[in-house]
């Protein structure tokens, strides 16, 4: 098969009691899951396509037979909004920016807690099911807050994901029911500052060798 769940880099039930143990191997185990597998099933009949990263399986949907097209939108999209939401989240660790990420974070937003308020935000107001995220334009090294309904990905609209969290229903109903704001709050309790530095790494060093 083309594409893999990868397992969590930790345990279920690390994360609790910020994101309950039950919430995550569903999420994970059944939700995630269901992306790839539906992902695989509808590319198996074209094996052209069975080589290809999701990033660039994604930025090229126009090379997609038509009649996947939707299905390789939503499933890889969910796939690998899935891949950058594990990262972004892991066990508390009661770190908090610094370096790069500090001065970038306070240049944009003046502060973290601007930033957590502003991503907190645009996640409370994605209508039905979305994403929120942290995201930097690779050409200003600008960094901004986002919001995309459904299964769709930043790198799309040209920019890359520093932080996602994931505002679709199963991500939180088993333990905070209709209670966005409260899951929101749990979230910041577990994001991993230190992927969140090193993404954005990743992303100027590319974007400088490009420009090179
Ligand atoms: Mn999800």
């Amino acid at each position: 098969m083309a594409y893999k769940l990868q397992d969590l880099d930790y345990d279920y039930d690390a994360l609790e009691p910020s994101i309950d143990t039950r919430t995550m191997r569903l999420h994970h185990d059944k939700h995630h899951r269901t992306y790839v597998d539906q992902l695989n099933k509808a590319i198996a009949p074209f094996p052209s396509l069975n080589d290809r990263t999701i990033e660039d399986l994604l930025m090229h949907l126009s090379d997609v037979p038509e009649s996947i097209q939707t299905t390789v939108r939503n499933c890889g999209g969910g796939h690998a909004n899935h891949e950058l939401f594990w990262k972004s989240i892991g066990p508390p660790t009661g770190t908090v920016p610094t370096g790069a990420l500090a001065d970038g974070i306070n240049g944009t937003f003046g502060n973290l807690q601007t930033l957590q308020q502003r991503l907190t935000e645009a996640a409370l107001e994605v209508f039905g099911s979305g994403w929120a995220y942290l995201a930097l334009d690779p050409g200003t090294g600008k960094m901004e807050v986002m919001s995309l309904p459904n299964q769709d990905v930043v790198m799309l609209h040209g920019k890359s994901v520093l932080l996602a969290c994931d505002v679709w229903e199963h991500s939180y109903y088993i333990k905070y029911e209709n209670r966005r704001p409260d899951y929101l709050r749990a979230f910041w309790e577990v994001v991993q500052w230190e992927e969140v530095s090193s993404r954005l790494d990743r992303v100027l060093q590319k974007s400088m060798i490009a420009a090179r």
